[in-house]
């Protein structure tokens, strides 16, 4: 397949205005019959109609109700002998599908006996043939017909305007949607569903219906969702004034779902995984997820459907846009500026371990792509995360009401239209014209436009005799694929001084009268800049890129007392955090290239590689009597092996595990007293409540059970294994007792096997837990490779299905994607399953199967025997001929 340019956009040769869709419901053949009111463009050049369709059998094409000459060419339907002139014409296309066949999970399906459908991005034209295209919007009018003791519930976007009996044991529901809408937010559901009701009226006074349905035994687990739903409305009002423009809002859940959760217009369709949740069930993380999601799709309502994307290299408009908003929304829920920190560290990591190797891989494209072959395979981090990033900034550099102001022009400018992310960004700044966005307005669009991770170096140079500190910022950026050579980007540098005994500066430069605030944001536009700040009476320690304002990586030469100085004092708890990261990073780094650090027989690095001044550091976070459990946990927690790798030039995923679990091992076992006594000091009273400050106090004391586990295993401690497996018992909920759980099994000790067993016994019947049971093990630390073939065994389990994602994900990615030091094995054993899986997964589900290719972007950073050994993998599995358009754009890119 050949692939599409942004640069080739041309608006659509005909409009649809209207669509009527009848479907008569059937697993192993759906008829679908679309009627279409279509007009010329009168803006296009006269050409044919090219509709698009996929997996269809046509049995009609009607125009004007006469039939009429056609051709198939390819995926096109091609209609030559249209009406001239722009006058609207009718079109009717019949055709059928098999949705029982459909594995792919795109367009229209049966998962569990319940008729779902999933369009973006180009799902719908696998239902009828389509200008399947988002700039093309249209009202849609739908009829379901389908048995109704099969299908007793039939659903589509909109209003419920009519339904009632057929024969034979059939029924009808005819839905409108009083929103034009592009394709790709089509949905229908029918199937035996329940439903959460809820009724609301709006601070404006107008009445909704909000509606969760799920499968009749889960509507016990609606309950949250259904309240984040409520929360996500009320928040949109309240934020951006943006209300609710449907009388009735549904959500669905199902268990067979490629992605997270989708925005369809009044039909959200999600993945059971961010819809059900109870105590028993769920954890604290669950519980997030399930709020930021139904914010997402909810807040998509808006920043998506009323303004979507023109096409779909602008996807990012939408979808960058809409993680700000769910970012903020969690931030603004979990309410105390330090829990919004947490959330921020949470949002930032998420950023710097997936997306900052995304950039330096293959695969980097700009937030706005340039080109793609198979559009499933740029709905990435860079998408999304870097996106929210770039919207992060505007914000930034526009303040908070100049946002909410930019946010107002974008829809009184765009309500009902397709357009760019530049149209965005140029609202933002109209809206501001005085903000230094305005002023960078078209060097800022480079975030859009050019690929890659900048690198903002600060070199400081303190002058005691004239009290005078100099910060020297510059930038630069690596080449990416197709961008050899990257100019400068606008960059917000928030940023205080600290004095060494951390007290804050006020901060005054060069020419200012006065000392301001001890904060301000610096913006760095061109290769470097030079800050003079004067009035400095002591040599300061700089806290830069505060609360991370740009997605930049900062090259500071800390020294290690500066570093301990910003750990224990920086006002900032992003970069108090980042300072903890730094140290620790720094120790890896240094300990994985020094070549008189060995690993014993076992794999393992039998010394001290901390040292004591940092151990004391990460006891007085442990033991503060001010800072929130949840900021501890993320202080205590050592940066992920796929991080340290990123810092690396070439990687050892052996080495760095190796070196990393004798971290873990040091800080476990030198504050065992103090885990002890967190773990003590962090039991919960009263009833469960997944808030901010009561997640984070069960996130440290599992963390603290984590390391006694571990050091038990070192010393042969047996109590602590014991109350360990004690409290996975009689954990009152799934929090408690799947961190007890994951203690066992990532210690492993021998308590994990019976405590496996239990829990499986407990939840065989409830899919989403049993997910937590696979990918428990397939994640867990390798020792003397024991995890592939655990792994192995897990796919013949009954309870394996790689037909569906959720549970494919739970084992395959979490051993492939998440388990770098159980996957990485010198014999190449866990990429050669890694091929095999995904050859098989290609077959059935190639949005998946594509995602799984990716596993192994970042071969060529391997060092030997890994790079060759990686190399060969991905080859054999680009050797295959019959490869998906998705599975073969990822190797080859990998190959390049
Ligand atoms: N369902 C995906 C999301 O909400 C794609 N729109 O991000
Ligand atoms: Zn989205």
């Amino acid at each position: 397949a050949k692939a599409i340019e942004r640069l080739d956009y041309a608006p659509p040769a005909f409009w649809i205005d209207s669509v009527d869709l009848t479907f008569d419901l059937d697993p192993a053949k759906t008829r679908v019959l679309n009627k279409m009111q279509v007009r010329r463009n009168s803006a296009a050049a006269p050409q044919a109609l090219r509709l698009l369709g996929q997996e269809l059998n046509l049995a009609r094409v009607l125009v004007n109700g006469a039939g009429t000459s056609f051709k198939i060419e390819g995926d096109e339907l091609v209609l030559e002998n249209l009406p001239e002139g722009d006058a609207p014409f009718a079109l009717e296309i019949f055709t059928t599908c098999a949705p029982a066949k459909n594995t792919q999970l795109s367009g229209l399906y049966v998962s569990q006996g319940t008729f779902f459908t999933q369009c973006e991005a180009e799902g719908f034209r696998r239902i009828t043939y389509f200008l399947d295209r988002p700039d093309v919007m249209a009202s849609y009018q739908v009829l379901l017909r389908a048995s109704k003791a099969d299908y007793p519930v039939l659903l589509s976007n909109g209003n419920l305007v009519e339904s009632g009996e057929l024969d034979d044991g059939r029924h009808f529901a005819r839905w409108q949607d009083p929103h034009k809408k592009p394709s790709y937010l089509f949905a229908l559901v029918a199937g035996k569903l329940v439903a959460r009701e809820q009724q609301i009226t709006s601070r404006a006074g107008n009445k909704h219906l909000l509606q969760v349905w799920v499968r009749p035994g889960d509507l016990g687990k609606t309950e949250h969702a259904m309240n984040s739903l409520m929360a996500s409305i009320a928040w949109d009002e309240a934020r951006f004034g943006l209300t609710l423009d449907l009388e009735r809002f549904m959500i669905v859940a199902t268990s067979d779902f490629n992605m997270g959760a989708m925005e369809n217009k009044g039909l959200n369709i999600f993945n059971t995984k961010y819809v059900l949740a109870s105590e028993a069930t769920a954890t604290d993380t669950d519980f997030a997820n399930i709020e930021s999601v139904v914010g997402h799709e909810y807040f998509h309502n808006w920043t998506g459907n009323r303004v979507t994307c023109r096409d779909w290299f602008q996807l990012s408009l939408k979808e960058g846009l809409t993680v700000f908003r769910d970012q903020e929304f969690s931030q603004d829920m979990a309410g105390s500026p330090s829990a919004r920190a947490v959330k921020r560290i949470e949002d930032v990591r998420v950023l710097r371990t997936a997306q900052f190797p995304e950039d330096a891989g293959p695969m980097a494209h700009p937030v706005r792509p340039d080109s793609y072959v198979e559009i499933n395979n740029f709905y990435t981090v860079t998408i999304y995360e870097k996106g929210a990033e770039v919207v992060r900034m505007q914000h930034r550099l526009v303040g908070r009401e100049g946002f909410a102001r930019g946010m107002k022009l974008y829809f009184e400018r765009h309500d009902g239209q397709a357009v760019t992310c530049d149209d965005f960004a140029q609202a933002i700044a109209d809206a501001n014209p005085a903000s230094p966005l305005a002023l960078h307005l078209e060097q800022f669009k480079r975030w859009y436009s050019q690929a890659g991770t900048p690198h903002v170096k600060a070199v400081g140079q303190y002058d005691a005799d004239a009290g005078r500190y100099t910060l020297t910022l510059s930038q630069s950026c690596a080449a990416t694929p197709g961008q050899p050579n990257k100019l400068p980007f606008v960059i917000p540098v928030a940023l205080g001084l600290l004095d060494a005994q951390g007290k804050a500066l006020p901060l005054q430069l060069d020419g200012e009268a006065t000392a301001g605030s001890t904060e301000r944001t610096v913006v760095l536009t061109e290769e470097s800049l030079t800050l003079g700040f004067v009035n400095v009476t002591s040599q300061p320690v700089p806290s830069l890129l505060r609360g991370f304002s740009a997605p930049v990586v900062l090259d500071h030469d800390y020294s290690d007392t500066e570093l301990l100085t910003l750990l224990a004092h920086d006002g900032d708890a992003f970069n108090r955090w980042e300072a903890g990261q730094r140290l620790m990073l720094r120790i890896a780094i240094n300990a994985i290239a020094d070549s008189t650090i060995t690993e014993g027989a076992n794999g393992q690095i039998d010394q001290n590689l901390l040292p004591d001044a940092l151990v004391q550091a990460m006891r007085a976070v442990l033991r503060h009597p001010q800072l929130d459990a949840a900021f501890k946990e993320l202080v205590l927690t050592l940066p992920s092996e796929s991080y340290i790798a990123e810092q690396l030039t070439q990687v050892d995923p052996q080495r760095v595990h190796a070196v990393r679990e004798a971290l873990r091992l040091q800080l476990a076992l030198s504050l065992q007293a103090d885990w002890a006594w967190a773990w003590d000091e962090h039991q919960a009273s009263g009833a469960y409540r997944p808030d901010a400050t009561s997640s984070g106090r069960r996130a440290l004391a599992g963390l603290a059970l984590a390391m006694l586990c571990l050091a038990a295993r070192a010393t042969g401690d047996e109590v602590w294994p014991g109350k360990t497996y004690q409290r996975f018992k009689i954990a009152a909920n799934m929090t408690d007792r799947f961190n007890a759980l994951s203690a066992l099994v990532m210690s492993g000790h021998e308590l994990a096997q019976p405590a496996l067993a239990r829990f499986h016994a407990l939840f065989k019947d409830d899919a989403l837990v049993l997910d937590k049971w696979f990918a428990l093990q397939a994640g867990s630390t390798d020792r003397g490779g024991n995890v592939l073939p655990a792994v192995k065994a897990l796919l013949k389990h009954p309870d394996f299905h790689i037909k569906n994602p959720n549970r494919a994900r739970s084992v395959i990615f979490s051993y492939c994607s998440a388990n770098p030091g159980a996957f990485h094995r010198r014999d190449a054993a866990g990429y050669v399953f890694w091929a095999e899986r995904v050859l098989e997964l290609d077959a059935l589900n190639p949005q998946v199967a594509a995602r799984l290719a990716r596993a192994l972007d970042r071969w060529s950073k391997l060092a030997e025997p890994y790079r060759t050994a990686a190399r060969e993998a991905i080859a054999r599995v680009a050797a295959k001929a019959d490869l998906s358009n998705d599975v073969r754009e990822v190797v080859t890119r990998a190959l390049a």
